[in-house]
């Protein structure tokens, strides 16, 4: 980037919100792929006229913007590919209206997900997407990549409470789409065409989010299984009962294992799989009473109730743990997130093992059973191991074969870019191309993201 575009750059925002120091750029070169590209500028910009004179300028001389939030995603979708600007969000966190009546939030991109549960609860309210890092997580981020989580089996995933956006087009001009009314068909729904577009479509300012009136009680239950079978077994017998828990996930000896050693997860040593699972009615006490019946007689060895509000946070603590806890487990975690229709889980359970096995690789599942979405976590010492992406590609043409995705809520980014046509056919990425163009023709808006790119940016200090 040139020297006359940076100063023009550092005065579309305030004092101290503009830096090229090597050391802070440093910190914003990675996400939680931990992929390494370093930006050529950060920009800490403070509200949406400041975006739209960063996004004139970017666009005018065509540098490569890269919006992020809290930088959690494990695509590599929040990684400056192409060098250009980083556009963090950490400064426009506000929570910037709860309309009760209207059961709605009006908020900022930076502010973080557990941040708005709390505000909106102190209202008697309830914002359901719960993606497992929410307390670190921001908003932003989560409806870029229209992020899942641990509530997504009741409540759906951050898509379904999106009602209204404020972007900064590529361009710089500033917009809305969609209705303060509950319901609205007028046109094409642009809102959910932004909602998981990771940033290469527009850069959102601004979302009116849907609430949800506060739950009356909670309660949880721990059953511990002898075989990863078994538990899938209580897993679908649960889907089949009326009643529908809030979350219901599931680990594998491995995960527990880690969760032991790192998160002082209460479970039976050898323990061969856990289900997690919480339910949040009038009658969640009877409801995981009822669950707890169906684990025991699907074959759990242990089943332990709780509906003390803290000795249930506690054990969702160590869910949320899951993934820091098996980053632990080898030098390199490789970490994928595939869905598949509940019913098809065992046989994907059972496929996942079996490639981890010819592959020589271990591999460690934990996740979302009830909606049918894993962690796969592929464990090397090394991140140019050769055998990881034979790996990869067969476990996501088995998930597919299941009528399953290869990605059920992190997102494609950069990682997963080389497979995206294992799963869209030509004519559907040629669409989805063409929709990129006429958002962004000049391709500044998250550049190497889902359709790939070869990548110009650099690694580090020594390659600059
Ligand atoms: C989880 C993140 C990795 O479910 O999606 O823990
Ligand atoms: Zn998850």
């Amino acid at each position: 980037m040139e020297a006359s575009i940076i100063r023009e750059l550092e005065t579309a925002v305030a004092a101290g919100r503009a830096t090229t120091d090597p050391a802070t750029l440093a910190l914003y070169s990675y996400d939680a792929a931990a992929e390494t590209r370093w930006p050529e500028m950060l920009l800490w910009p403070g509200n949406e006229e400041e975006v739209s004179a960063i996004l004139r300028t970017a666009s005018r001389e065509r540098v490569p913007v890269y919006a992020r939030g809290a930088a959690t995603g494990r695509a590599g979708g929040a990684t400056p590919d192409l060098g250009g600007i980083v556009l963090s969000f950490e400064k426009m966190d506000r929570i910037v209206e709860i309309d009760a009546a209207n059961r709605q939030a009006v908020v900022e991109p930076g502010v973080r997900t557990g941040a708005l549960k709390k505000a909106v609860a102190l209202h008697g309210l309830f914002y359901p997407p719960d993606p497992a890092s929410s307390d670190f997580t921001t908003i932003g981020g989560n409806i870029a990549t229209g992020a899942g989580g641990l509530a997504c089996l009741k409540y759906g995933t951050t898509k379904d409470y999106v009602q209204q956006l404020r972007v900064v087009l590529a361009d710089g001009e500033v917009t809305t789409f969609g209705s303060k009314a509950q319901k609205s068909v007028t046109g094409y729904d642009l809102v959910h065409l932004l909602v998981g577009s990771e940033g290469t479509l527009g850069v959102i300012v601004q979302a009116r989010l849907r609430l949800l009136p506060a739950p009356e009680k909670r309660a949880t239950l721990l059953a511990e299984f002898g075989s990863v079978e078994t538990a899938v077994e209580a897993v679908l017998r649960i889907l089949a009962h009326p009643h529908v828990p809030c979350g219901l996930e599931f680990a594998d000896r491995g995960t527990i294992e880690c969760a032991r050693r790192h998160a002082g997860a209460d479970v039976t040593e050898g323990c061969a799989a856990v289900i997690l699972l919480q339910a949040d009615t009038a009658e969640a006490e009877a409801d995981v009473r009822a669950f707890g019946r169906i684990c025991a007689a699907a074959g759990s060895t242990r089943v332990l109730y709780s509906a003390d509000p803290e000795e249930q946070e506690a054990l969702w603590a160590v869910r949320r743990a899951f993934s820091p806890a098996t980053q632990k487990a080898a030098k390199v975690k490789v970490s994928e997130d595939i869905g598949v229709p509940a019913a098809r889980l065992r046989e994907t359970l059972a496929g996942i093992y079996d490639i981890g096995r010819r592959h020589d690789r271990r591999i460690l599942c934990y996740g979302h059973a009830g909606d049918g979405n894993i962690h796969v976590n592929i464990l090397t010492d090394r991140r140019d191991d050769p055998a990881i992406p034979a790996t990869v590609e067969e476990l996501f043409r088995m998930v597919l074969g299941m009528g399953g995705t290869i990605s059920g809520e992190h997102g494609i980014g950069s990682l997963k870019a080389p497979y995206i046509g294992l799963e869209i056919g030509p004519r559907e990425l040629e669409l989805m191309r063409r929709v990129k163009e006429v958002f962004d023709p000049h391709g500044i808006l998250n550049p190497g993201k889902i359709f790939g790119t070869a990548s110009r940016g650099h690694s580090g200090p020594s390659s600059r």
